[in-house]
This record gives C-alpha cells, structure tokens and sequence, in this order.
C-alpha cells in the first residue's frame, strides 16, 4: 500500500469517527497521523519493515499497530467496520465544501438528515435555521457549497438546467444571423431530470461556422469539449454540458423533432412513418424512398404522417400517436387555468413568510384562494403546530379574511401519516380544518407492502383531502416510499381523495407518469407548490409543466376549481 492511499484511509477513519461523535483526540490523531505519514519521506511499507515506523512522533501504539496490518495485508478489519457502522450518505455530506464532519454529526442527530439530497432540502425549508452552531448564513453556505458539488456529477434538475439554458438560447436567438433557435431534447420534453442541453439553430450555410464561434465563446461557457463544423459541445460554468447544432433553415424543423426525441417516441414515429411508406430521420421525411417532403415546421411533419401537432411534453411514446391519429391529444392544463394555490408553509411552521406576506403574494397573482398547510405537530424538527397553535392559526385567518372580499384563505395543514397509517391529529382537530393534506415525511424504508398499506390507511381517513408528495422522493437524492401507485390511486378515486402533484423541482411527486391513470381513474390532481417562502411559489410554473407531461387537463386538477367549487368539494369529500 503506498503512502498516499494510507493516508487516505487513515484521514477517513478520523472522519468517520467525527462524524459518530466519538473522542475528538482519537479522530484527530488518525487525522493527524495521514499528514504525518504523508510527510514522510519513505514509503510505509520500508517504514514498516525496518521497524522505523515506532519512533515516528506522532503516530501512537494504536495507529502503529494499524499501518503495520494495512500495509503488510492490505486490509483493516477496524476500518472495514467502521466504513459499514456510518450510513455513506454522511460522508459524502462531508464532500460540500465548508461542511466537516462535526456539522454531519450535528444535523443527522439532531434532524436525521443522512445525505446531501436532504440536506439541501432541509436548507431551502429553513430546518438549519434554529439549529445551535447554524443559522441563515450557514444554510446559504451549504447550500453553494451543495451547488458546487453537483457540479461535478451527471444529472441535473430540471429548473437548474433550463436556468442554465435560456440565457443561451437567447444569446442565440439574439445572433443577427440566426434564423430559429429552440431547446430541444429532454429540457424541451419537461422531464424531471436533464442530462445536458440540445440546441438546435439554423442559418444560411455560410454563416454557420461563425455561430459556432459566437457560441464556444459565450460568459457562461466554461469550457469546450468539441467544436466542428455544425455541431460544438460545452459545459457551462454551471457544470452543465450544452450542445448546439446550427443547419440550413430547410432542416431545422426535422432536427428539431429529432433531438427533441425521446428516443422511444422517435422509433415508434419511424415506424408509423415506415407503415405509410415514408421514411423520417434527422435529415427529413421522405417518400418513394428520397423524395423529401418540405416541411416548415414539426406540425407540418405530423401532418403529413395524417397526426395531430403532439406537443414535445407528450413525445414519450406513451400512447400519443393513437390519440394524435384521431382526436385523442388532450387540451392541457395551462397556468393560467390555476385558480388558487394549496399546501404552503409559513412562519407558523418552517416557513420563511408570514401567513399574511404569503397569502397577499398568491392573491397578487389574482388567485382566488390560498390554502395554508403548515405541518402538524409530531414533525418537531419543522416547528409543527400543537393544537394550541393551530386555534391561534384560525383566529389570524379569520381576520385576515375579513379583509378580503375577492379572496378566501382556507384553513389547511400538512398533516403526517404516522407508521400505521393513523394521522398526527386527533378527528376534533382535523374537523377544525377546511381541508387537510396528508403526507409521510418519516420512516421512508419500508417494505412496499407496509408503505402501501399505510398511505392507503391514511387515504381512507375521512378527513384527509389530498394525498401530499406521496412517495416522499427527493429527486437525485432519496427514491421515497415503494409505494403500489395503481393501488394508491384506485384507494383515492374511491373515497373521492385528491392526489398532490408536489410542484417542487426536487420532488415531482406525484410521478407524471402516473398521471394519466389518475386521470383515467377520476381522481383529482392538486399541483402544490409546498413552497416554504413567497419565491417558491412561481415553483408552480414546473408543477404545471409536469402536469402537462401526465396529459392532464383543466378538469383534471384540484385547485383549477373556482372558490366555490372547491369549498363544496372539501365539503362533500368530509360527507363520504
Ligand atoms: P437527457 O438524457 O436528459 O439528455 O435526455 P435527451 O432526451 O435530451 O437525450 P439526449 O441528449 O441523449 O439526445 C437528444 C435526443 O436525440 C433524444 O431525445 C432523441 C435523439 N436520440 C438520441 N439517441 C437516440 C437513439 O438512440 N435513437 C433515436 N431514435 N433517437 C435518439
Ligand atoms: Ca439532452
Ligand atoms: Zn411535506
């Protein structure tokens, strides 16, 4: 073993043993001991065998006697064990710059918090806030020093990536010598999470090699990883990688279709087009083998294969060409279709607005309504309300709808489902509610059996009015509870219970993939923001998009009822 991987071993057993709360001499001296070890200026193993490794200052019987076993075996029992007793998330935490292992001991004893995914959640809902040795500061520093970790790994989030994207597709479009720009690939098609960016541009031949250079050298590239001829990939200084494409404006809209993908939707076209005796590519739709048909646009494409215009968020191959064939496509849900906004947090609980900052912010979006959900008293760690708390809660509401004539706050709360299924409030309580969101927010290892039967348990409460998050999934961090989803929804169209479409970038939960059954099956959709400040709401826009993506319509979603409409539904949903 050489002495730059000893070392390394040696600095993680002391990080290890931080990060457990043991004696912090004894982590320090393994620390200690890998610097020391490092510094030497002969290998370990000749350290070792001439005995020398005893009169090192610095390195004490214990570590002595552990060098020598990895150094002569390769191998450390103590170490092996040690590795297995931390859950890994932990030390990877210790991976975000300014974030040590005592601030991991901190946060997992005192939050549970066990990987960066939470972590970071756990910041944008102001859970560090009141912990003793943290604070906002703290919270903003973990939270860039979170930002620059993902830099260096594969996937992104959605919002981070079309943040990352739009700038530069307006500096494209912006280019006088660009004729059309678009996103394409999957940040076209709203998925949850983004490989990298795909923009398509065209202009006249000539002018395409000077696009190119415009674009390689654009502020937010940070480096070039190829550059040729109609085709150049960077990654931004987000750590996000972009390609471009430039072609001659007659090919723009058969790339455009093409990148947009997805790859699925792409084959079944191929062979739907194939079946017509047409064949569609990157390069164009043609018939009688080579004979392009010229097409302006992507809709001038699906209606030469006789289809309807499918808009990008349903090219999964998920039953679009039946439905684009005849009249099937939906009409989706748009943002203007949203009438009000449920499932927010305020400084009652772990919000970072008052009650009254939040509902005037929803209602200056000329929302009719705003359901506030702070959480439920059991969820300590987010300053969950006792019952006490929620009487003083409803009276602030009572008068603050005084105030309004044209807008209504509706007494709401984010509720947990307990192990069991049972919730976090006695009847008497949640009856004092106009509507209650349930949601798991612990214990998300459960077999799929147990996790299912306690989200169905919780379903069939007749106070309960909207499933929230239901897998509890933190997107690129945690999976969230296994949940049967087909069991869940046909459980909630039964007892009339609406299905929580969790607009968070980082949760997306319900899956959209999942929509459509929902749908199919009359249960409601609530796209909820879950937003902890005044600026989460506008998460609502990806909450839509996603919606979209699970082919839902106006009728399809809770909170695009009107004020009327919705009290009577809270209201006949208690009478089931
Ligand atoms: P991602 O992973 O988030 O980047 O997802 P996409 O869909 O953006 O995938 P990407 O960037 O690998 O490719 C962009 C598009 O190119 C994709 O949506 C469809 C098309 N494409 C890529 N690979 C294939 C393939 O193997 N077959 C077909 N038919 N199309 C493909
Ligand atoms: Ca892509
Ligand atoms: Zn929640």
């Amino acid at each position: 073993m050489e002495k730059k991987q000893l070392s390394k071993i040696l600095d993680e057993i002391g990080t290890l043993l931080e990060i457990k709360g043991e004696n912090p001499f004894k982590s320090r001296a393994y620390m200690m001991g890998a610097r020391t070890m490092l510094a030497q200026s002969k290998e370990p193993k000749e350290l070792v065998a001439s005995g020398e490794i005893k009169n090192i200052k610095g390195i004490g019987a214990a570590l002595q006697d552990k060098i020598t076993k990895l150094v002569t075996t390769g191998k450390l029992d103590y170490y092996d064990e040690l590795k297995a007793s931390v859950p890994a998330g932990l030390v990877e935490m210790t991976r975000i710059p300014g974030f040590g292992p005592k601030k991991v001991n901190k946060v997992y004893t005192a939050l549970g918090i066990q990987n960066v995914a939470e972590l970071e959640y756990a910041c944008r809902e102001n859970r560090l806030s009141d912990l003793e040795g943290f604070g906002k500061k703290t919270q903003e520093k973990i939270l860039q020093g979170i930002t620059f970790l993902k830099q260096h790994s594969g996937r992104h989030l959605f919002h981070r990536a079309e943040a990352a994207a739009q700038p530069l597709l307006a500096a494209i479009q912006s280019h006088p010598n660009v004729i059309r720009a678009e996103l394409t690939g999957s940040l076209r098609r709203k998925k949850e999470t983004i490989k990298d960016v795909d923009i398509v541009a065209s202009a006249e031949p000539q002018d395409i090699g000077e696009i190119m250079q415009f674009f390689v050298s654009l502020p937010d590239v940070a480096d070039v990883v190829g550059s040729g001829e109609s085709k150049s990939t960077v990654v931004l200084q987000q750590g996000i990688s972009a390609d471009l494409r430039v072609l001659p404006d007659e090919k723009f809209p058969y790339i455009l279709h093409h990148l947009t993908g997805s790859a699925e939707h792409n084959t079944a076209m191929r062979g739907l087009a194939k079946k017509k005796d047409m064949k569609v590519s990157e390069h164009g739709l043609f018939k009688n083998e080579d004979e392009l048909i010229p097409c302006d646009s992507e809709a001038d494409i699906f209606e030469a294969l006789g289809l309807a215009y499918i808009p990008p968020e349903l090219r999964e191959d998920n039953g679009e060409f039946e439905a684009a064939a005849g009249d099937g496509l939906p009409e989706l849900v748009a943002e203007k279709d949203i009438k009000g906004i449920l499932h927010c947090h305020s400084t009652f609980s772990d919000g970072a607005n008052t009650l009254e900052e939040m509902a005037n912010a929803v209602r200056a979006k000329d929302h009719q309504y705003f359901g506030i959900c702070d959480h439920s008293q059991v969820v300590v760690y987010a300053r969950g309300l006792e019952p006490e708390r929620v009487v003083e809660q409803h009276a602030l509401i009572d008068d603050l709808n005084q105030q309004y004539s044209d807008f209504k706050i509706l007494k709401g709360t984010e509720c947990d489902i307990m192990n069991d299924g049972t919730l976090d409030y006695a009847d008497e309580v949640l009856a004092t509610f106009d509507f209650v969101v349930a949601s798991v927010h612990s214990n998300l290892g459960m077999s799929a059996e147990d996790a299912t039967a306690r989200v169905v348990r919780a379903i069939k409460n007749p106070y309960v009015s909207i499933l929230g998050h239901p897998t509890g999934r933190l997107l690129l961090g945690r999976e969230g509870l296994p949940l049967d989803m087909h069991r869940i929804i046909d459980t909630a169209a039964e007892h009339s219970v609406s299905i929580e479409l969790n607009a968070s970038p980082y949760r997306f939960d319900i899956d959209w993939r999942y929509c459509k059954y929902a749908r199919d099956q009359g249960v409601l959709i609530s796209i909820n923001p879950d937003s902890h400040s005044v600026d989460g709401l506008s998460d609502m826009r990806y909450g839509v998009g996603i919606a979209r993506k699970g082919w839902l319509q106006r009728e399809n979603i809770l909170n695009a009822l009107s004020l009327a409409e919705i009290e009577t539904f809270f209201r006949n949903q208690r009478n089931r």
